[in-house]
C-alpha cells in the first residue's frame, strides 16, 4: 500500500544490546571489541546531508527520547527481544522502522509485526532500493536480497563509528559468507536465494585497508581463505603495508598449500580455527567435511612455526559426545599449545539444517532466544544429560584458563618468545577483567591498542621453507578420531 512520501531528515541506526548484557556472563571487553560494521555499511547508502546517528548499545546508553524519521535496527538472535521493544517504541513515535539481519532472515514472521519493513539476507542490493521506494512513498513490507555482489558498493561510513569506544575499530570484511555448508551454521539460511560466498574486488579491499589508521586489523570474514586466488592476491598486496592482522580460516585451507605462508608474510599473527570436535564421526554428521581426515596436530604445528597464535573453536553436545568429551578436548588444546579457546554448547539456530533435524526429532526444549547464546542447553542432547553438558562446558572454560593450564599451554611452543606472547595474550584476555572494565569506563581503550600490536608483532619464522604441506597422516582419512592424545 502506498503511503504519502514523508521527507526523511533524521535517520537512526541501532545495534541493540544482547540480553546477555544483564547476565553474570557479561564481559564488557568482549562487546567493546568490534564496532557495528553491518550498520556502518548500510549507512553508506543514506543521503550524507541527512542527520544520521549510529548507536551501539553494547558501548553506550541509547537515547530513546528522540524523534527520527527512519530507524534501522540490526537483529541477532540474542538481541531479538530488545530489538523488538525498541522497534515498537519508535513506531509508536511515528518513525518508519526497518528490521534486518540474521534473526529477521531466519524468522521473518516473528519480526514483521514489529516493523514497517523487514529485510531478508544481506542489505547491499535491497537497502538502496528500499530508500528509493521510501522516498517515492512506496516502501514494501519485505525485501528479499537476491543480487549478491560487493562490486561498486560505497565506502563504509566509518566516520560514524566512535573509534575510541572499541579495542578493534579496524574490523573489516572483504567477503561475505563461506563456501562450506556445516549443518549448525547460520550461513545457508542467511544467504538463501542467491550466492552464499563472494568477495570484494582485490583492489577495493586493498584501498579500504590503506585507509585504516594504525597497524592492527581484524578480518571478520567467516573464512578469509575461502577463495584462495582472492586471498593470495590480497596478501600479496598487503606485503609491505606493515600491518598485523587476525582472521579466521578452516583446517583444510591451512594445510592445503602455501597460502598460510603468504598470509603470515602479509602480517597474519592470530587465526580463529573451527576445530569444533576431535571426533571424525561428529564432523561427518555436522557436514564439516573440510576438517575430515586432516591432522589437527599438523595444523597447530604449522601455525606455530609461522608464529601465528590460534584461537581454537570447539562445540560440545554433538550427538557423538559423551561425558569424556570435555576433558579430552581441553587436555588436547592445552597439550598442543592452543593460545585461546572458544567453547560453545551446540545451538540449533532457526533456519539451519540442524534446527530442522532437531525439530523433526522433537528435541528442542525452548524457543526463548535469549538462551540461544551457545552457553545454554536449548535441546535434548543424545549422549549426555543437559546438566552434564552445561557443567562440562563451564568446567572446560575454567580448566582451560586456569593459570596452570595457561602456563602449560604456553610452554608448548618452539621458542621462549612465542611462549611469552602466548602467556601475554591468553592471560591478558581472560585474567584481567577488572582492569579491562576500568579501561573501558575511563574510555581509554585506544591506549591499549599499541600493547595489542606489540603482542601480535612478528616472531622470527623457523624453517618456514621446510614446513610440510602434507596433512594426511597414514590412515587418518578413515581413522575414527582425527587426533590421538599422546
Ligand atoms: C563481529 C561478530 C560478533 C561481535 C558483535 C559485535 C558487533 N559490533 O557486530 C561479538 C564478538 C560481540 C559477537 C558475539 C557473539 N556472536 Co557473533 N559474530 C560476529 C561476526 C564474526 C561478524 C559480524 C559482522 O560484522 N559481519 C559483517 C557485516 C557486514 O555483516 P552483517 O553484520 O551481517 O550486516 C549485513 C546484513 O546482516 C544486513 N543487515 C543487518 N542488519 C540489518 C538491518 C537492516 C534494516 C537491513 C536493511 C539490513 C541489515 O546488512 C548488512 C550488510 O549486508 C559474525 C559472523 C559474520 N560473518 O557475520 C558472528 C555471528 C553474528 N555471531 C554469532 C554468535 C553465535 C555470537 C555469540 C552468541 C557467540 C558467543 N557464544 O559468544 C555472541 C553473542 C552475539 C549475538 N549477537 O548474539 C553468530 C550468530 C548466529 C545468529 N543466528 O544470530 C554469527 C553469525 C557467527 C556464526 N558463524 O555462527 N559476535
Ligand atoms: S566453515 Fe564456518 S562459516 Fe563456513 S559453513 Fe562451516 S561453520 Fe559456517
Amino acid at each position: 500500500m502506498a503511503t504519502p512520501a514523508k521527507p526523511i531528515k533524521r535517520v537512526k541506526l541501532i545495534l541493540p544490546a544482547l540480553t546477555e548484557a544483564t547476565s553474570p556472563y557479561w564481559r564488557p571487553i568482549k562487546y567493546s571489541l568490534f564496532p557495528p560494521l553491518g550498520l556502518a555499511t548500510l549507512a553508506a547508502y543514506l543521503d550524507p546531508d541527512w542527520e544520521i546517528s549510529l548507536q551501539d548499545e553494547h558501548v553506550e546508553r541509547l537515547n530513546l527520547d528522540d524523534d527520527p524519521d527512519l530507524v534501522i535496527i540490526q537483529v541477532y538472535i540474542t538481541n531479538a527481544y530488545r530489538a523488538y521493544r525498541i522497534a515498537d517504541h519508535y513506531r509508536a513515535r511515528g518513525a518508519h522502522v526497518a528490521l534486518g539481519g540474521l534473526h529477521v532472515t531466519s524468522l521473518p514472521d516473528e519480526a514483521a509485526p514489529h516493523a514497517d519493513t523487514i529485510f531478508l539476507g544481506p542489505g547491499e542490493d535491497t537497502f538502496p532500493k528500499f530508500l528509493r521506494e521510501l522516498a517515492a512513498g512506496k516502501p514494501q513490507r519485505i525485501y528479499q536480497s537476491s543480487v549478491r555482489t560487493l562490486e561498486g558498493i560505497p565506502p563504509i561510513r566509518r566516520d560514524l563509528i566512535q573509534r575510541h569506544r572499541y579495542l578493534v575499530p579496524n574490523s573489516i570484511v572483504v567477503s561475505r559468507g563461506c563456501p562450506h555448508h556445516c549443518t549448525f551454521c547460520y550461513k545457508d539460511a542467511f544467504f538463501d536465494g542467491g550466492r552464499g560466498f563472494y568477495t570484494q574486488v582485490v583492489d577495493d579491499a586493498l584501498a579500504e585497508i590503506e585507509k585504516l589508521p594504525g597497524r592492527h586489523l581484524y578480518f571478520l570474514d567467516d573464512h578469509l581463505f575461502g577463495n584462495p586466488r582472492f586471498a593470495r592476491a590480497l596478501f600479496r598486496g598487503m606485503r609491505g603495508m606493515n600491518r598485523v592482522f587476525q582472521g579466521a580460516a578452516t583446517v583444510d585451507s591451512i594445510l592445503r598449500d602455501d597460502l598460510i605462508e603468504a598470509a603470515a608474510a602479509a602480517g597474519l599473527r592470530s587465526l580463529f580455527v573451527g576445530f569444533e570436535t576431535l571426533s571424525s564421526n561428529s564432523l561427518q554428521a555436522a557436514n564439516k567435511c573440510q576438517n575430515l581426515g586432516r591432522s589437527y596436530r599438523d595444523v597447530v604445528r604449522r601455525l606455530d612455526r609461522l608464529g601465528i597464535m590460534i584461537n581454537g573453536s570447539f562445540v560440545f553436545g554433538l550427538d557423538g559426545d559423551d561425558p569424556s568429551v570435555f576433558a579430552r578436548t581441553v587436555d588436547w588444546a592445552i597439550e598442543l599449545g592452543i593460545t585461546t579457546a572458544t567453547f560453545h554448547i551446540l545451538t540449533p539456530y532457526p533456519g539451519t539444517a540442524l534446527h530442522a533435524e532437531m525439530q523433526k526429532q522433537n528435541r528442542i526444549v525452548t524457543n526463548n532466544w535469549d538462551a540461544y547464546d551457545t552457553r545454554h542447553v536449548v535441546y535434548r542432547p543424545a549422549g549426555l544429560h543437559a546438566d552434564e553438558l552445561k557443567q562440562g562446558y563451564d568446567w572446560a572454560y575454567e580448566a582451560f584458563y586456569r593459570w596452570s593450564s595457561i602456563i602449560k599451554a604456553a610452554s608448548a611452543h618452539a621458542t621462549p618468545k612465542h611462549s611469552l606472547k602466548h602467556l601475554a595474550y591468553s592471560a591478558g584476555w581472560k585474567k584481567f577483567e577488572p582492569a579491562w572494565d576500568l579501561v573501558i569506563r575511563l574510555k581509554q581503550l585506544s591506549q591499549m591498542r599499541p600493547l595489542l600490536e606489540a603482542i601480535l608483532s612478528p616472531i622470527r619464522l623457523i624453517g618456514t621453507n621446510s614446513i610440510p604441506v602434507a596433512s594426511k597422516e597414514p590412515g587418518s582419512l578413515h581413522a575414527r578420531r582425527v587426533w590421538e592424545p599422546s
